[in-house]
């Protein structure tokens, strides 16, 4: 994770605080967890909101159309709203683009959560696509670590470099310090292994950051710091 720490850290990250309603009702703070994000550096910039209370909307742009469709994934079955507009240095490589998108939406997760007090901070889930089976786990812990096993034998899925995959979910735990495991069982297409992983990762997470009405306002960890 050194990498992505050090990315996270050399970046100009301005991910602000999450926005209110602007009524302050009781109905509008429990949905309004959100955040805005303006991440700049000289090989990406990357800016947009997110919201872990949403309704699955969505408005991406990435430069990489397969990114951009498990973006919208993402949102969708989250239940997240998601607005980004990444512009980066895709005539070199696209890692720097997929790596920074990561890293930009850990970084919007951890500051719409605020606290974290009363939340599930743990998730899973068990994602099936046609022939193919995905899990994802996460633990909204503070200690950020991602391991990933997508069993891709191609080096593209669309126009996306695969091994970027990875590259993405050790940026996205690297800024939201959650660890992040996501394994895909079997399967044969790779365009579904993928898929299936960025829709079994939005569903954990959703559930992850899901509040707990019976916690309330308790912190879930009896270390007292998350
Ligand atoms: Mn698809």
């Amino acid at each position: 994770m050194r990498r992505g720490s050090t990315k996270a850290a050399k970046g100009a990250a301005r991910t602000g605080p999450a926005a209110r309603s602007p009524k302050g009702t009781r109905r509008g703070r429990a949905q309004g967890r959100s955040a805005a994000f303006d991440r700049r550096t000289t090989e990406t910039q990357i800016a947009g909101r997110l919201s872990l209370d949403g309704r699955g909307r969505y408005d991406v742009s990435t430069g990489i159309r397969f990114l951009d469709h498990m973006l919208e994934l993402f949102a969708r079955h989250g239940g997240f709203d998601l607005t980004l507009k990444a512009t980066g240095d895709l005539d070199v490589d696209q890692h720097h683009t997929v790596e920074d998108v990561g890293i930009a939406l850990g970084e919007a997760v951890l500051a719409a959560l605020g606290s974290r007090r009363g939340i599930n901070r743990a998730g899973y889930f068990v994602m099936p696509m046609d022939e193919t089976l995905a899990v994802a786990a996460i633990d909204l812990s503070g200690r950020p670590h991602a391991a990933v096993d997508l069993r891709l034998r191609v080096r593209r899925v669309g126009d996306l470099q695969a091994e970027l995959v990875h590259d993405f979910f050790d940026g996205f735990a690297s800024a939201a310090r959650a660890n992040v495991h996501v394994t895909v069982l079997y399967g044969r297409s790779s365009h579904h292994h993928v898929e299936a992983v960025f829709k079994a990762f939005a569903r954990a997470l959703r559930v992850a950051c899901a509040r707990d009405r019976r916690l309330a306002r308790m912190l879930p960890s009896t270390k007292g710091l998350l």
